[in-house]
């Protein structure tokens, strides 16, 4: 009875886990443009980002949204004008935090409140005692408890004070250690709120691969006010980091029968096909403008296709610390595939031991009592490609030891040389001169050894005598040939140089 029970219990389970997967999966997504921005053209030619207000130390270009610039003491941040009129939504931010320091401050905040913060508040560039949500990323350990840069939500109803001193640990609702600064590629945060359950992922920006992105937090029951703002807000104190924000898209998140409801009349399509129509003559305008305005900037765009030695090296080194990347990960995987395996395999041989203790002494197991468990020749596969994936593992290492040491002389070298294409050319000249002068020695001494002949017998013999002055002369011929010979060949390599 009691099993019959725990089958039950274990159905509706499974029932329910599948009708959530389902219910999620189908969930219906629309990008709502009036809540978002991203580049190219992100802010027009007077500065302003349509739908959206921005002040403090906040900067807007084609590219980005400075939020708060790398000086001392700064405060920025970004409002939608118009408040949210859907109920669930997602946002998928992009920003990079960077700075020259090993430390940097403060950090970068993510805002759903019901009012529009201030632009220089006292929460990371925003206004405290806010109502609603507020996802912090924050770069400076104010605790020391060496736990930055953190991520951590933190909910208000309008009436408590950040703790800054203990970095809001009393009051966040979750958090995760991640670090977010001088990342290659720019960090992204996806933050759900969907039937009142919030989750965010984090791309800690080491590629530039869309699914990349980790859980950060999923939490339930979290009740945010109805037609709030989003913001994004950012402070520096007495260390500063830039902090970019690259772009910022809102979707709605509608459930399947929701979505018909709101969809658009035909007439209201074809207004809003024609203002699209309109705004992107207005773009194409506004490009054939700045063409002609800067009509340099085509050479330029050319010389942006090439790039230097130095530079292609350092790519070559990433793309080939990408592939490890990518390695070491598909090798986690396996090995937790394995561990997993491995843990059946214990539990599956303790129940096998089980079952023989429970076998009466002098009577023979039955085969049945085994049929399930794992067999001799599948733990030593288990062991073989456990041993397999260490090789894998210490090759991967040697290789990318091998890579270090590879970077680094490429580092010296370049901290020696002020380029590489100078140090190669001295080279040659100099060997050039020391063949020439050894040719020299070899021509001197045959020159000596001649005339010490000459010395010796004094009578030439009865065919032709060459003098001394002769075998000078040609010798001398030679030399301004070989001379000759070599400044052409250099003015040539350096002709050919040019092509490259
Ligand atoms: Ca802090
Ligand atoms: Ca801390």
């Amino acid at each position: 009875m009691e099993k019959l029970f725990s089958c039950n219990y274990i159905l509706a389970f499974v029932l329910l886990s599948l009708s959530n997967f389902i219910s999620a999966y189908l969930v219906h997504k629309k990008f709502e443009y009036k809540y978002s921005f991203k580049p190219p053209y992100l802010a027009q030619k007077d500065g302003s980002v349509p739908f959206w207000e921005y002040g403090g130390n906040a900067i807007a270009s084609s590219e980005n949204v400075r939020i708060a610039p790398s000086l001392r003491s700064q405060k920025g941040a970004i409002w939608t004008k118009q408040p949210i009129n859907f109920g669930w939504w997602e946002v998928d931010i992009a920003f990079r935090v960077t700075g020259r320091g090993r430390i940097g401050a403060d950090g970068l905040a993510f805002w759903y409140t019901q009012n529009k913060g201030a632009y220089d508040g006292d929460v990371f560039g925003s206004s405290d005692k806010w109502n609603g949500l507020g996802v912090i990323f924050d770069s400076f350990d104010n605790d020391n408890k060496h736990n930055n840069p953190y991520i951590m939500a933190v909910i208000n109803d309008g009436t408590k004070e950040f703790d800054h001193q203990n970095d809001g640990t009393t009051q966040q609702l979750a958090g995760c250690l991640r670090d977010f600064r001088n990342k290659p590629f720019p960090t992204r945060a996806k933050i759900e709120y969907y039937q009142n359950t919030l989750t965010i992922l984090f791309h800690n920006g080491m590629t530039n691969n869309d699914n990349d992105y980790e859980i950060c937090m999923h939490i339930e029951n979290v009740v945010l006010p109805k037609g709030g703002y989003f913001g994004i807000s950012a402070a520096t104190g007495g260390l500063a980091d830039d902090h970019d924000v690259i772009h910022f898209l809102t979707y709605s998140l509608h459930q399947p029968g929701q979505a018909e409801q709101n969809q658009v009349t035909g007439e209201e399509q074809q207004r809003l096909q024609q203002e699209y129509q309109d705004y992107q003559k207005k773009l194409e305008q506004q490009k054939a403008e700045y063409q002609k305005e800067h009509p340099d900037e085509k050479e330029h765009e050319v010389e942006d296709w090439y790039e230097s030695d130095s530079q292609r090296e350092m790519r070559q080194i990433f793309e080939g610390i990408l592939q490890i990347y990518e390695y070491v990960k598909d090798l986690g995987k396996k090995l937790d595939e394995v561990v997993g395996r491995q843990e059946r395999t214990m539990s599956l041989i303790s129940q096998g031991v089980a079952v023989q203790g429970g076998v009466p002494s002098g009577q023979v197991p039955s085969q049945g009592g085994f049929s399930d468990t794992i067999r001799r020749h599948e733990v030593d596969a288990v062991f073989n490609n456990q041993n397999q994936i260490l090789n894998a593992a210490r090759e991967i290492k040697q290789f990318a030891m091998d890579l270090k040491q590879k970077t680094d002389t490429i580092i010296n070298n370049q901290a020696k040389q002020p380029t590489a294409q100078v140090q190669s050319v001295g080279y040659d000249t100099q060997s050039i001169i020391s063949e020439m002068r050894d040719g020299l020695n070899f021509v001197k001494q045959g020159v000596a050894q001649v005339s010490q002949k000459l010395q010796q017998n004094p009578n030439c013999p009865n065919v032709s005598c060459v003098s001394v002055t002769t075998v000078l002369v040609i010798s001398v011929l030679q030399l301004l040939i070989i001379l000759g010979y070599n400044i052409y060949r250099d003015s040539r390599d350096h002709q050919a140089k040019k092509f490259y």
